[in-house]
């Protein structure tokens, strides 16, 4: 167990096209996962509850607004050597306005539920990105070398309420 003042909380969204089995994805231009794929996030301000960061990083990161989101996950991640765990909420958005377009730090990108990049993403994304594509929801916690690539340790389930 990771004590709860060491857990520092983020947002991130996947945004589906449910009829064409497509994902929203997007490539991390600059700072902590800078050159891999992944949804669209990042921590709170001050004042905001955590979905309503959720809305404004997919705005800032991608322009796009969503018009729902269901939270659908949450993952804990820490690695060797930092005190400091990451609590990440993740959400599903299937119906948004406007069109995703290339920011400073990603560049949105389309992947058929068949062809995700998972070799340029995140170890854990592999083992929930599958749970939350069959409609689930899961909670993780994955435990990272200091090389943020191995895993040393994980624990990952499906669950009825997030
Ligand atoms: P900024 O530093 O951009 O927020 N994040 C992770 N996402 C996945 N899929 N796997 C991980 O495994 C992750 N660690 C962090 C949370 C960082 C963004 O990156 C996500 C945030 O959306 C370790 O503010």
């Amino acid at each position: 167990m990771i004590p709860i003042q060491n857990k520092k909380p983020f947002t991130l969204v996947l945004t589906l096209d449910e009829p064409h089995r497509k994902i929203l994805l997007g490539m991390k231009k600059r700072g902590f996962g800078m050159n891999k794929y992944n949804g669209f996030g990042g921590k709170l301000e001050p004042t905001e509850t955590v979905e309503e960061a959720a809305h404004r990083e997919l705005w800032e990161e991608s322009t796009i607004s969503a018009r729902n989101m269901k939270k659908v996950g949450l993952n804990l991640f820490s690695f060797e050597n930092n005190p400091v765990a990451m609590e990440v909420h993740v959400y599903v958005v299937t119906e948004y306005d406007g069109t995703p377009t290339e920011t400073e730090e990603m560049r949105p990108e389309w992947f058929s539920y068949d062809d995700i990049p998972y070799d340029d993403m995140w170890t854990d994304d592999r083992q929930w990105i599958p749970i939350m594509l069959k409609n689930k929801k899961f909670i993780g916690e994955f435990y990272f070398a200091e090389d943020q690539k191995r895993i040393i340790s994980q624990v990952l389930e499906e669950v009825d309420v997030v």
